[in-house]
């Protein structure tokens, strides 16, 4: 029971089991009652309150640990009893932490939050307290898996699964205690890097036999292991395609050497073309992910789980659900999310995704199994390099346990628990729409990828545009955008079911916000709005740029003292650099597309 915190223990008082009522400490102000019999399932919980005592009844550990996080969440007052049950068992953050500093991505990958919590240069964290708080803050939340490695596994990194999976049972010890089990990212190619294998192939017995090993190696070692997390074919990782397999093989086969011990694997479904030539207009990546999976429905063993990143392309600001999502009726699958912010302003924006997430689960939340986030925490003594990027890792976890939550409350949730009530209009009036700021600002209507190449901070309009990578705006003197339509395009639309395909497909009905990613138009196309796509250009970078603005000026009015001097400043550092990078986005993308268009601003402002 090490998820009791010594510190809750005045707060939540007694502890009864069957047969062995109990007092656990301080006032009885809560109690918790584990009653195998009272025919909830697994991990749920009921919880009231009445005359200043609360009572939290589950069948299992799990349920009273969630039952008490919910107490603490309480407010005053009575509370009839209501009963919470996880919408999905498996509530997963995913880190892309690297054992060893990595020379171009360094120790974590996409990480803005200062080093890793599990890995120091090459070896175990020294500071595995810290790994139990992480556990504690997880669990909190709701997370109930988490993997310990980044997706690319390096040589280095692949270690783990074999000689130094000591190492990750150490950190398995810690997740224990709070229902977390550990999971692990494979190199698909470990039957050669690690086992002395001449082929990685599928179809051949040795190979089979090598994973089945492993497998039982590291059960032997850790008995709740979760399993593997792969990205096989993907930007250069190893993969099936090698050996003429398809993904449901090389799954298969890891999923068959996990099944005796109840593990699972998570496949990724980013699967694309890295190495495209921009002068080809028949490939499309967003097609990829679609092409090479929605033709194996059906064929993935029942302890797999393809884990599809929520949009056709990469964790842009706007993009349309992945048609994966909602084409594979008979695969489990698995939603994947990015806190981390990547290319939503690396932390040093601030950016609170919920909005975005809550309009994605809207859509998927009843065909996947499991909620994954790519997590955004670091050493950082905040754990999130912007303090207030911890409201994403906060909203993942609940999110995942409740896909239905209204994203505002969830913020108003995690501000409660945060700060003092004299903060909290201020935070809402900075969070509330940063999202839709952000978008403001960056790249229009759903074109996305105008950031610079490489480290994917600020604008780089044509960074992308005659690369390998796929991700294309095709902005020429008369208009801009992708036309992926069956009529003339790429025919991506054709990857939705009714009613997206058509919706998608047609000028009058394609939502604005989503115009760019589907259609190429002309500058002064009109948009549902009313507006031509240049003014709506222009008009979104200026007030998305006014709106940063506001934002650090409100919080410059906050007293230090409420939040905590040290965080006040590092929020207005951050502010600032917001403010800063808006100004650039904004004189860049106007400028660009003054030049391109010469349409002047209907407004008449300056544009460069
Ligand atoms: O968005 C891209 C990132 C890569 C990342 C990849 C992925 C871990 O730029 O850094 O690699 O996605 O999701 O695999």
């Amino acid at each position: 029971m090490s998820w009791v915190h010594p510190a809750w223990l005045a707060r939540l008082g007694r502890l009864e089991r069957p047969g062995r009522p109990g007092r656990l400490g301080g006032d009885a102000g809560a109690v918790l009652r584990l009653d195998p019999g009272c025919g909830l399932g697994a991990e749920a919980y009921t919880i009231s309150r009445a005359g200043g005592v609360t009572t939290v009844v589950a069948a299992d550990e799990a349920g009273l640990m969630y039952g008490s996080f919910h107490a603490l969440r309480l407010g005053d007052g009575d509370l009839a009893a209501e009963t919470h049950a996880p919408a999905k068992a498996r509530r997963v953050v995913q880190h892309w932490d690297n054992v060893f500093v990595h020379p171009v991505m360094g120790q974590v990958e996409r990480g803005y939050s200062g080093g890793s919590v599990f890995w120091e240069d090459g070896a175990l964290t020294g500071n595995l307290d810290r790994v139990g708080d992480y556990a504690r803050l997880l669990a909190s939340t709701g997370i109930n898996l988490v993997s310990v490695n980044n997706v690319n596994v390096h040589a280095g990194e692949a270690r783990l699964l074999t000689e130094r999976i000591g190492e990750v049972a150490v950190l398995a010890e810690r997740f224990r205690p709070y229902h977390i089990r550990v999971l692990l990212s494979v190199s698909f190619a470990s039957p050669m890097v690690l086992g002395g294998l001449d082929t990685a192939d599928p179809g051949d017995k040795r190979v089979r036999a090598w994973w089945a090993a492993a497998a039982r190696r590291v059960y032997a070692r850790i008995p709740d292991f979760g399993g593997f997390v792969v990205k096989a074919d993907s930007e250069g990782q190893p993969g099936p395609y090698a050996y003429g397999r398809t993904h449901a093989d090389g799954a298969n086969m890891l999923a068959a050497a996990l099944a005796p011990f109840g593990g699972e694997v998570y496949w990724r479904a980013f699967v694309y073309n890295h190495r495209q030539d921009w002068r080809d207009r028949s490939t499309d990546r967003a097609r990829a992910a679609y092409e090479h999976f929605a033709p194996l429905d059906g064929q993935f063993a029942d302890n797999v789980v393809v884990q599809v990143k929520h949009g056709p392309i990469d964790f842009q600001v706007r993009e349309p659900v992945s048609p994966v999502l909602l084409g594979m009726p008979a695969t489990r699958l698995a939603v994947e999310l990015q806190a981390t912010q990547e290319y939503t302003g690396q932390q040093r924006h601030l950016c609170y995704l919920p909005p975005l997430w809550t309009s994605v689960l809207s859509t998927v939340a009843d065909h996947v199994d499991a909620v994954v986030t790519v997590s955004n925490v670091g050493e950082d003594a905040y754990w999130t390099g912007h303090p207030l990027a911890q409201a994403n890792l906060y909203a993942a976890g609940r999110l995942a346990w409740d896909p239905a939550l209204d994203p505002g409350a969830v913020l108003d949730e995690w501000i409660s628990l945060t700060f003092p009530e004299a903060a909290r209009e201020t935070l809402h009036a900075l969070m509330d729409r940063s999202w839709c700021v952000y978008e403001q600002y960056t790249a229009p209507l759903g074109v996305g990828f105008m950031v610079h190449p490489g480290d994917h901070y600020g604008p780089d309009v044509d960074g992308y545009e005659y690369s390998r990578w796929g991700t294309y705006h095709f902005a020429d003197r008369d208009g801009v955008g992708v036309d992926r339509t069956r009529a003339t395009g790429t025919g991506f639309t054709g990857q939705y079911p009714a009613p997206w395909r058509d919706e998608y497909e047609s000028l009058a009905t394609c939502p604005d916000e989503l115009l760019l990613f589907f259609h190429h138009v002309p500058y002064r196309h009109v948009l549902r709005s009313g507006l031509t796509v240049i003014q709506h250009i222009y008009d979104t970078h200026f007030a998305g740029a006014a709106a940063v603005t506001a934002m650090r000026r409100r919080w410059a009015e906050l007293a230090p003292e409420l939040v905590g001097a040290e965080l006040h400043e590092r929020v207005r550092e951050r502010l600032a650099e917001q403010e800063r990078s808006a100004v650039e986005w904004r004189d860049q993308i106007n400028t660009y597309f003054l030049r391109k268009s010469g349409v002047p601003d209907a407004h008449g402002r300056r544009i460069f």
